[in-house]
């Protein structure tokens, strides 16, 4: 069946690279966009060709869409492949490609707007009997309904923005008295965040694990899963660590959150690839939180699993291809740890940004290292600071974590300040090591310190 002859990539970084290397192995040409500080970088040096879109602020370069269109239509590229962030849940972009008869890399316009409005998202679940916390069905148009709401399901709630991510919009809520406040002060933060206010209601679920399942689907409506990730050590709402499978899954759970994932994307007559996330509370109950449109940062733990490589499968998708694998085609097979390490201060989690006078990244048996780092390289204030994603496969958890410590022990980057002494503490860690997290961790062990931002 005929693939793509040359895909655009409207991204940087790691991902582009990713990108890149799926498509020479499809045998599909390359080109890429890049700002004005991102021109001596390894994916513009990867790629067949490369055009530059503007300076470094993304508004004027990653997020100008008729720029990106236009290095589509200049370099005859047939498709566009939008990575993680920038454009890659921006239904209009999705629009513009198809108005251009240029093929994206991903779901549809629609289940990006449904996806994205994640009081939808959830009414649509609930309407097809998938579990959802209990919660409001809209989103609450005062602070009297949010008190109506509140008192029905009982306290603590979550206020959470519709069109939310980032933990923007969201508050936890103890009891009436304070929950006029926070109903005006999170309405606020999402309308300046998103400039859409709306807020819906959820109970709180105390000490919840995050866990998503990847989902691949082709365009007859044919739906696999790769299997559920444990995505529960973050901060302030990056995650920093994920695995698959999730420790404490036997093959009943993982057939059953597969099946939930399956029944959740077809009720949004799902497209490609995606992920759709689940609450897990402490007495193993799940439910559907929302659904991410797009490849994340964090599948590579998955592939690592399955052997199944993901950006492939989802040009092949975008190509028309039916899905190459059926559901007892997907094996599973160890144990997959991904830890992301970021220009950051390890202790305060603030940005350091700069150049990176020595960088040699880890390798060896079952070590993959995803970056667009090298020595002399300059990380930019300008974007993300995401440094490099080492990902470690074992036969199990234990022997994933060992390997993990080894990677980061022989990890070097001078110059500017990682997060690798995080994920050394981390991986010592009892409680870690015997899989007992979830999204509180992090906030129990490190207390915020005055200061970190
Ligand atoms: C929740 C929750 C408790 N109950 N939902 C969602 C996105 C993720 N980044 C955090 N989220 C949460 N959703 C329900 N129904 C707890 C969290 C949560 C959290 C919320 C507010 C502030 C800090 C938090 C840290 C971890 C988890």
């Amino acid at each position: 069946m005929k693939l793509f002859k040359k895909i655009l990539i409207a991204n940087r970084g790691e991902i582009a690279i990713r990108i890149i290397r799926a498509c020479q192995e499809l045998g599909i040409e390359t080109a890429i966009v890049y700002s004005d500080v991102d021109r001596s970088t390894l994916a513009v040096r990867m790629a067949d060709e490369a055009i530059c879109i503007g300076p470094a602020p993304a508004a004027q370069s990653y997020l100008n869409i008729p720029s990106i269109i236009s290095a589509a239509e200049i370099t005859d590229a047939e498709a566009i492949h939008p990575g993680y962030g920038f454009l890659a849940e921006n239904p209009h972009f999705v629009e513009a490609c198809t108005a251009s008869n240029i093929s994206f890399i991903g779901p549809s316009a629609e289940n990006i707007r449904v996806g994205g409005d994640k009081s939808r998202a959830r009414q649509i679940m609930k309407k097809k009997g998938i579990p959802v916390v209990p919660g409001s069905d809209k989103p609450v148009m005062s602070e009297e309904d949010a008190l109506n709401v509140s008192r029905k399901i009982g306290f603590p709630v979550i206020f959470k923005a519709s069109a939310g991510g980032g933990g923007k919009g969201m508050r936890i809520v103890d009891g009436e008295l304070e929950l006029g406040k926070m109903y005006h002060t999170a309405q606020k933060e999402a309308f300046a965040a998103f400039g859409n206010g709306d807020l819906y209601i959820e109970k709180y679920i105390p000490d919840m694990r995050h866990i998503e399942v990847q989902i691949l689907a082709d365009n007859k409506g044919n739906i696999i899963h790769l299997g559920e990730r444990e995505c529960s050590i973050q901060r302030r709402h990056q995650k920093l660590l994920e695995e698959a499978p999730f420790t404490f899954a036997d093959k009943g759970f993982r057939k059953k959150i597969g099946e939930l994932a399956i029944r959740a994307a077809k009720a949004f007559k799902y497209r490609n690839a995606g992920t759709m996330e689940f609450i897990l509370d402490r007495d193993g109950q799940l439910y559907f939180m929302e659904i991410n449109t797009r490849i994340q940062v964090e599948h590579p733990v998955t592939e690592m699993i399955t052997g199944i490589d993901i950006i492939k499968e989802q040009v092949k998708l975008a190509a028309g291809h039916p899905l190459s694998l059926r559901q007892q085609d997907v094996k599973f097979s160890g144990h997959s740890i991904e830890c992301r390490i970021n220009a950051e201060d390890p202790e305060r989690f603030i940005p350091s940004p700069g150049k990176v006078t020595l960088f040699i990244p880890p390798g060896g048996y079952g070590v993959r290292t995803d970056t667009a780092a090298f020595t002399g390289w300059t990380v930019p204030a300008h974007y993300d600071s995401l440094v490099a994603k080492v990902i470690v496969h074992g036969k199990d958890r234990s022997e994933a974590i060992t390997r993990m410590k080894r990677a980061l022990r022989e990890f070097v980057v001078e110059g500017i300040k990682s997060t690798i002494p995080f994920f050394q503490k981390l991986l010592d860690d009892q409680d870690f090591i015997r899989g007992n997290i979830n999204t509180c961790f992090l906030e129990k062990k490190i207390p915020a310190k005055k200061g970190s931002g």
